[in-house]
């Protein structure tokens, strides 16, 4: 399988996650990614592309125009307003009060975050749109015939939605390339994301759309972040009713209970019609990783990697979460390994 990888990531690394009241370093770091590739070159899985200029067109069809532009001067007016920190957000539109962006920095921020924990550094945007031509690049493969590709994504994306950043991620990369797919002329996409956490920000791109199934295994809201969406009852609005499937799960949860989830998951493809599949893969569903729940093994993750083949479907994998420890590597490439063996 043909990976997508480049260096650019390393531009995106903040000193600090508000994590516990502490500013600790953050957990979504840049040797996550040298663990993935050490572990593709230890196995001798795959060949490495470099990939191509990022196209703005899908992009901004995924993302609101002002949210880029927020993206893009956010750094900017933050060091102009005379803070010496990274940008992070402090106040927030709640419940009852006006959602209209203002124009001081530390308000907008609040207004474009959906969580404080993530921090914009200079470097942001940079390594966020290297992120996104990876995807890109991916799905181009695919969509060039390749059986499958998978994309080193970092920073991650599947928690940004049309216009908020938070949960380590601003770009959207696998509503990106599953809008990609549309545009191709692929007449329905089904993006599974085996994340440990809701992809919240998918989910809300294309809820009221029925060309783009979206099935999501994670921990349940009432206990793991993003602790606001996610709910077994949140199926999809007006022309997607039915085009949103969750799968929240409790703490302790094993791979046979998760299995079944993604059994039940990939039926759901296989139903639909879906021409293309998206995954986005996070692999904190890991029994060790220390920000999540779930109780998977390695081996699990290969078992994971053979069941998603099963349909037969052009097949995209993004890089989403999963901690900077070795196994993250092993259990990337074992869920890619499985694909290609099943
Ligand atoms: C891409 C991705 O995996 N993003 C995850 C972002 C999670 N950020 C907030 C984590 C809060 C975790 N609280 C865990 C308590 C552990 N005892
Ligand atoms: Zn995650």
């Amino acid at each position: 399988m043909k990976y997508v990888h480049d260096d650019r990531h390393r531009l995106h690394f903040p000193q600090g996650e508000l994590f516990g009241g502490e500013l600790v370093t953050p957990f979504e770091r840049p040797s996550r990614v040298e663990f993935i590739l050490r572990r593709m070159r230890e196995t001798g899985f795959g060949e490495l592309v470099a990939p191509g200029a990022l196209d703005r067109g899908p992009v901004g069809a995924i993302h609101a125009p002002d949210y880029l532009d927020f993206l893009a001067t956010a750094w900017d007016e933050w060091v102009a307003e005379g803070f010496h920190g990274e940008v992070i957000a402090a106040s927030y539109p709640a419940r009852g009060m006006r959602q209209i962006p203002p124009r001081n920095i530390d308000g907008k921020v609040g207004y474009y975050a959906l969580a404080s924990e993530t921090a914009l550094t200079a470097g942001t945007l940079a390594a966020a749109e290297a992120s996104c031509a990876i995807a890109q690049t991916a799905q181009r493969l695919v969509a060039g015939g390749e059986r499958a590709a998978f994309g080193l994504c970092r920073p991650p994306g599947h928690h940004a939605s049309r216009d908020q950043f938070g949960g380590y991620c601003f770009l959207n990369n696998a509503a990106i390339a599953a809008g990609m797919f549309r545009a191709d002329g692929v007449g329905r996409v089904a993006v599974l994301d085996i994340d440990f956490h809701h992809g919240n920000g998918t989910q809300a791109i294309f809820y009221d759309r029925s060309d783009v199934l979206f099935l999501s295994l994670h921990g349940q809201p009432e206990d793991a972040f993003p602790y606001f969406l996610g709910y077994a009852d949140e199926t999809g609005a007006g022309a997607g009713a039915g085009a949103t499937v969750n799968y929240p799960m409790p703490p302790g949860t094993p791979f046979e209970v998760w299995g079944a989830a993604l059994d039940d998951a990939i039926g759901r493809i296989r139903e639909s019609g879906a021409e293309a599949v998206v995954v986005s893969l996070g692999v904190d569903a890991f029994k060790e990783d220390p920000i999540s729940f779930f109780k998977l093994g390695s081996e699990d993750f290969r078992e994971a990697g053979k069941r998603i083949a099963g349909p037969g479907l052009p097949t995209v994998f993004l890089l989403e979460g999963g901690d900077a420890i070795d196994a993250v590597g092993i259990n990337v490439v074992n869920v890619l390994q499985g694909f290609e063996a099943g």
